[in-house]
């Protein structure tokens, strides 16, 4: 094993959750690889002030780094951004991580002994044994557990949770995977990755995780985002822009 692991953690409006998760994330990372590990805040100009409070933890840990864009695009596009930082500054794993305690920081250092263990991308999973949901009601369960559904019969994969965001990259899948060419934004955006890392030939295992909604601040989720994920899976699939 080599390289650090670095945390991607995508921010809009998450003034209330920022440096709770930033300090919570980094107590975990610190035990999982006491050698080094990076956190890296991507902030699409927040108007709530997130990127002035990324600014200050900046300036009190040399762990933690803050990308600022100028543009909300999405947490695809923010992502990406990311990723290509983490890459270039020699990364070994990449996680990905929302910043509304829906995804437990402890969780990470599981991600990160799954891809010790042998996996090249490990996902939290809600749709395996042992994992799940909590606070969501009977529609909102359906419509997400639906979608992975869909998409896993689409795509031909048996990953149970093609939505969900709480990931852990090798390094080398991220490179073979052509990321910068990935355009789509919300769950479609984490769909497209997972899609592309099964398609190469890399071991995908699911972790269970028990997601839980956000406790402060505003949710971002809309219909835009779910029925973009509704018609990129065929393309994914059928289409001919696939590399
Ligand atoms: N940089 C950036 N981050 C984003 C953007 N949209 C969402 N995020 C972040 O991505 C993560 C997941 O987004 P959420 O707003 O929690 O979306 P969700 O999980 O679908 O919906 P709720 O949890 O119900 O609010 C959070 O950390 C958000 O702050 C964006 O356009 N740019
Ligand atoms: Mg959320």
């Amino acid at each position: 094993m080599s390289g650090e692991p670095w945390l991607i953690l995508p921010t809009y409006n998450e003034a209330e959750n920022i440096e709770a998760i930033v300090t919570a994330a980094s107590e975990v990372l610190a035990a999982a690889a006491p050698e080094s590990f990076r956190v890296l805040v991507v902030d699409d100009g927040s108007p709530d002030g997130t990127g002035d409070i990324a600014d200050r933890l900046v300036a009190e840990h040399d762990w933690v780094e803050v990308l600022h864009r100028t543009e909300k695009e999405g947490i695809g596009p923010a992502y990406l951004a990311g990723f290509r930082h983490a890459l270039d500054h020699g990364a070994g794993y990449v996680l990905e991580m929302d910043s509304d305690f829906s995804h437990d920081p402890a969780d990470l250092a599981r991600l990160l002994q799954a891809v010790h263990d042998g996996a090249d991308l490990a996902l939290g999973s809600r749709y395996v044994p042992g994992g799940g949901v909590t606070d969501w009601g009977l529609l909102r369960r359906f419509v997400s557990e639906g979608g992975s559904t869909y998409a896993r019969w689409v795509l031909g994969l048996r990953v149970r949770d093609l939505t969900g965001g709480f990931k852990c990259f090798r390094r080398e899948v991220l490179e073979a995977i052509h990321f910068d060419g990935v355009r789509s934004q919300g769950y479609a955006f984490q769909v497209e990755l997972t899609y592309r890392a099964v398609r190469a030939g890399f071991n995908v295992v699911e972790v269970p995780i028990i997601f839980r909604d956000r406790q402060r601040g505003q949710s971002k989720m809309s219909w835009r985002i779910a029925v973009e994920a509704m018609w990129l899976v065929p393309r994914l699939r059928f289409g001919p822009s696939f590399r």
